[in-house]
């Protein structure tokens, strides 16, 4: 990765009205810096925490401001999260 490596960014709305995260699955490119946003809605619920277990990260949302998650991207792999409760679930794609 020189540093000419662009930074990929993409959104994910969490709405536990609405099924829970939309999309549900978010791919990005191995080897460029990677930025997952998580964008709350008025609909939280349960979904005021999200944790991805294999990345160690447990994060809060407010349900006010966007929460944003580093994806490592040294190699390729599947990333999943879920509510506080397991209950809704996301997942992200490097490749
Ligand atoms: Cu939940």
């Amino acid at each position: 990765m020189g540093i000419f490596a662009k930074e990929q960014s993409k959104k994910v709305v969490v709405n536990a009205a609405n099924h829970g995260y939309k999309p549900e699955v978010v791919t990005f490119k191995q080897g460029k810096p990677a930025q997952l946003k998580f964008i709350p809605s008025a609909n939280m619920g349960c979904m005021n925490e999200v944790v991805f277990k294999d990345l160690g990260v447990d994060v809060k949302l407010d349900g006010q401001k966007e929460v944003t998650v580093e994806i490592p991207t040294d190699q390729p792999g599947t990333y999943n999260y879920a509510c506080g409760m397991d209950m809704f679930h996301g997942k992200v794609v490097v490749k």
